[in-house]
């Protein structure tokens, strides 16, 4: 990068600090994408006269509300709800809802304005949102949950529609949450909409979603291997997590010929030297989505080491996949891995690299394939979800996942496309964020001052 576009840079930062204060994950998300459109947009200064950067970091509507609700014990509690509305300017507002203590603006709005350059990407029409709460779903009893989820719907209800804002799941919200935010709204509007994606497949949900984003990120690595001639088979994978994308990235991980040593959660890391195969798996799933305990169990049960408080990039592999949350490598943790022989990074989670472990990564010239592109699987087959709900249909499994496939396969030829260098080197950062502005920005242009 230039001075002079350096210089921008941290101009155009500045101001979104000063607007935005203490929101640093929304800091982070915005310094690494202007980073990559500035010197494109100096190439098509259009796009600067428009302010069409100034506008994006700017939410359409961000809407905050009070969720009221009565614990088993009859006692009041008393919790944050939030829904991001960030751009509508390809379709409707689409991201999901995160359930989580730590959840406060600057981290719904980081995930907002990544999941508008993600849904573009999908090629499909969806504009880009996210939501959630502070509520912690852990230790809560189903009918807490249940009573929470309707108290939370009692307001969303009326910002979301079909065609409007379409939710779905992220951390702490699966199907069991799906289900009780999808029985309250229908109650409320006395409709059955595709008005949430990741529903039952019994009542208008799609085959194939929640496998979506853990096989999508592999998908995309398997994309990333193949530009040096490779496959996953013999590669050991370390994965971080054990939720939804995690468990999924390790079945596509393992059938494509690829071992699984890694799991973990909040409490530590499982290790375990001979790969985590589909019947230690089905253990886990039951472990994690049934019984809702911790993956140490997991340790004791196959006779593997559990590493109580760390994160697990310290293991040997060849691919890592990090599919927990933000911020889980930092630059010592990916210079660990590189130094390792770890030559293949797909996030599955959302912005789960440093800046600093980012840099490094495209530094060292290793296949990084950033999470806007990498999980993107997850949204574009929520995408799939509102057109067979559209059309009253449902796709067989092997329709949606030879649609998701097709779709992370063209993900990875548009970050090829905008993000390979002169001496050949993709760097899918620039492609990712790029190749997911232009559509957006354009439609925008086109829009008029909206
Ligand atoms: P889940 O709630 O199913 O699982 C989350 C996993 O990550 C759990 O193992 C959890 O451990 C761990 N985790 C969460 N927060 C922390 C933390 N602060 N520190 C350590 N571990 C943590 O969520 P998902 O699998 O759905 O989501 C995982 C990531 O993937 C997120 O970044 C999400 O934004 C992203 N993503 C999800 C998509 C989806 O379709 N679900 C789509 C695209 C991206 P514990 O149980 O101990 O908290
Ligand atoms: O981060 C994400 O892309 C998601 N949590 C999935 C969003 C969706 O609407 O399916």
């Amino acid at each position: 990068m230039s001075n002079v576009t350096e210089k921008k840079l941290n101009d155009f930062m500045a101001k979104v600090i000063a607007k935005n204060p203490s929101e640093i994950e929304f800091h982070q998300a915005v310094h690494e994408v202007v980073g990559s459109l500035l010197p494109y947009i100096e190439e098509h200064p259009h796009y600067s006269e428009a302010k069409i950067l100034e506008r994006m970091v700017e939410p359409e509507r961000v809407i905050l509300f009070r969720v009221p609700w009565l614990d088993d014990k009859g006692e009041v509690q008393i919790n944050k709800g939030y829904r991001i509305e960030m751009n509508s300017a390809i379709g409707p507002y689409k991201g999901g809802l995160r359930f989580h203590p730590t959840v406060n603006l600057g981290i719904l709005k980081f995930l907002a304005f990544e999941q508008v350059l993600k849904n573009s990407l999908t090629t499909l029409p969806m504009g880009g949102g996210k939501g959630g709460s502070d509520f912690d779903p852990k230790g809560k009893s189903d009918n807490d949950v249940m009573r929470f989820c309707q108290s939370f719907m009692s307001e969303l209800f009326r910002h979301i529609g079909p065609n409007t804002d379409v939710p779905a799941g992220d951390i702490g919200v699966g199907g069991r949450e799906i289900g009780f935010l999808f029985g309250q709204y229908k109650r409320l509007r006395n409709e059955f909409t595709g008005v949430l994606t990741g529903k039952g497949i019994e009542w208008g949900g799609s085959l194939i979603r929640p496998e979506a984003t853990g096989y999508g990120a592999t998908y995309f690595a398997e994309e990333m291997l193949k530009t040096r001639g490779q496959s996953f088979v013999g590669k050991v994978v370390v994965i971080s997590g054990s939720g939804n994308v995690a468990q999924y990235a390790t079945e596509k991980v393992t059938q494509l010929g690829g071992k699984v040593v890694t799991l973990s959660d909040s409490s530590g890391y499982i290790y375990d030297e001979k790969g985590i195969d589909a019947e230690k798996l089905a253990f886990i799933m039951q472990l994690k989505n049934v019984k809702r305990g911790r993956i140490a169990e997991y340790a004791a049960k196959f006779g593997a080491k559990f590493v109580e408080g760390e994160r697990p990039w310290g293991v040997k592999c060849d691919v890592a996949m990090p599919c927990a949350t933000q911020n889980e490598i930092n630059e010592d943790e990916a210079k660990m891995l590189v130094a390792n022989g770890c030559f293949v990074v797909s996030e599955g989670a959302n912005m789960p690299s440093t800046p600093e472990a980012v840099d490094f990564y495209v530094k060292s010239k290793i296949l990084y394939g950033p999470g806007k592109a990498a999980n993107a699987g997850g949204v574009a087959t929520s995408g799939l979800e509102m057109s067979q709900n559209s059309l009253r249909l449902s796709w067989t499994r092997a329709e949606v996942d030879a649609r998701l496939h097709q779709i992370m396969v063209d993900i990875h030829q548009t970050c090829v496309k905008y993000g390979t260098q002169p001496d050949g080197f993709i760097n899918y950062v620039n492609g990712a964020n790029i190749g997911g502005f232009v559509k957006v920005a354009d439609a925008m242009l086109a829009q008029g001052l909206v």
